[in-house]
């Protein structure tokens, strides 16, 4: 759409309001929003008999002039010459530009239509901007982007959370991670990363569990904990200054501001305990902050923050365990701060010893002989390595200010929820 000329432009009818011998619709189109202003005895009679008949959800094609406009809200309006229906629509189910948004349960089953909304397109908008920055901050690192099996023959994050797949007459099961695989590639390329859908078959019904997620799933050679500590906190940085240059009207419409952290902070996980206890939790030393403790710990932070270390007993089999303080391994969480900050992400640094991993393997009640190609990778010169995991949705949530992580998803998926 160019000046003052005759333009062509289509989209959706969001609202028609008649006053009299003037309408004016409110046209959604892919990027944005457009007034379509109408005059009876201005334009020919045909045309004002149709936009009569124009209903929410008609697609159009309004051909006519820019004009620029002090009372439009837009600061512009269309002065149509002609309208065409490339395609009609029955009433939709659910109001899109309601005051009152309609209830969850509804705006996912009609999910498809909800998509339509300004403010839910705004959210998938920043989603992409922080896709497309994960990639370029880790590219602009060194990192090189790889893709791992979705179909896996073992667990990796823990047994009971797996979706089984039929694998010709085999069992095989749908990724929780890209674990073992980025750890191999690691040993070829040094610094590697996938984006990639994750799934867990958690029954947990809650503002943060997705059954199906994505991962920023990165691992490095030689890497120490402070130096996974900053590149994760640049790449968050840097994924936020790339939303504030890119998103400024979808942030206006979502009522976000954002601005990438000055530093960040680090509290051993006795600190932790420390904190929740004085918040009332009744913590003991050894156990993984809840769902509850989670959110009262990050609500003490204005700044990301980092958990370096874990007892070993919470960490999965892969964690290296700190050879001075074996009860503590080397996870390190990543925490985004406030209100609703969430786990942005785990990760650490690995073990890469055979012997000690297969003691760990069966330890975590797991039988190594399923893990035999992984264990034995370790015995060709394999280099110490570190990575972490960082989920998409969460990071968004937390942004973005969501109540539930089920809105950052575009189809979430649940224990209940898998359609459409
Ligand atoms: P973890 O299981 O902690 O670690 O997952 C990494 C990150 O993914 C996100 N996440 C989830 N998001 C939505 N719904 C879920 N059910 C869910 N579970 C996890 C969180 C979490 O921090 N292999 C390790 C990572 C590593 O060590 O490199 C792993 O998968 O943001």
């Amino acid at each position: 759409m160019e000046g003052e000329g005759l333009s062509v432009i289509y989209g959706h009818v969001a609202v028609v309001r008649r006053k009299g011998k003037i309408a004016f619709i409110l046209l959604r189109t892919f990027d944005g929003e457009e007034q379509v202003t109408v005059k009876k005895g201005e334009v020919p009679e045909d045309l004002w008999q149709l936009v009569n008949e124009l209903g929410r959800e008609y697609f159009i094609k309004v051909k006519g002039r820019v004009v620029e406009s002090s009372i439009a809200k837009l600061g512009r309006e269309i002065i149509p010459q002609s309208i065409e229906v490339i395609a009609p629509s029955p009433p939709p189910p659910i109001d899109l530009y309601g005051k009152v948004e309609a209830e969850w349960p509804t705006r996912l089953k009609y999910r498809y239509l909800d998509i339509r909304r300004p403010k839910v397109k705004a959210i998938f908008r920043v989603r992409s901007t922080l896709m497309r920055a994960a990639r370029e901050f880790l590219y602009k690192q060194g990192f090189v982007e790889l893709n791992f099996p979705i179909i896996i023959a073992t667990a990796t994050e823990g047994g009971a959370e797996l979706f089984p797949v039929q694998y010709f007459g085999r069992q095989a099961y749908l990724a929780q991670s890209g674990q073992l695989y980025k750890q191999s590639a690691v040993a070829a390329f040094g610094k590697v990363f996938s984006i990639a859908p994750s799934f867990r078959a958690e029954k947990s019904r809650t503002r943060k569990h997705l059954t199906e997620f994505w991962q920023i799933d990165a691992e490095v050679a030689l890497v120490e904990p402070r130096d996974l500590m900053d590149l994760q906190f640049r790449l968050v940085n840097y994924i936020v200054e790339r939303i504030v240059e890119e998103n400024e009207k979808d942030l206006q419409l979502l009522g976000v501001k954002l601005e990438p952290w000055q530093s960040y902070q680090v509290i051993t996980y006795d600190e932790a305990l420390e904190i929740l206890r004085r918040k009332g939790f009744n913590v003991e030393w050894g156990m993984d902050f809840g769902a509850d403790e989670e959110r009262a710990l990050v609500s003490e932070f204005e700044e990301p923050f980092f958990i370096p270390q874990f007892p070993k007993e919470v960490t999965a089999f892969y964690y290296m365990v700190d050879r001075e303080n074996p009860r503590m391994a080397h996870r390190i969480d990543f925490m985004g701060p406030g209100e609703y900050g969430v786990e942005w992400s785990s990760g650490g640094l690995r073990e890469h010893d055979p012997e000690r991993l297969t003691q760990r393997i069966r330890e975590a009640g797991m039988n190594p002989e399923s893990f035999s190609w992984y264990l034995d990778m370790f015995k060709y010169g394999f280099p110490p390595h570190g990575g972490f995991g960082m989920g998409v949705e969460r990071l968004l949530q937390s942004l973005l200010r969501l109540e539930r992580i089920h809105e950052a998803a575009l189809y979430p998926r649940t224990p209940d929820i898998v359609e459409p």
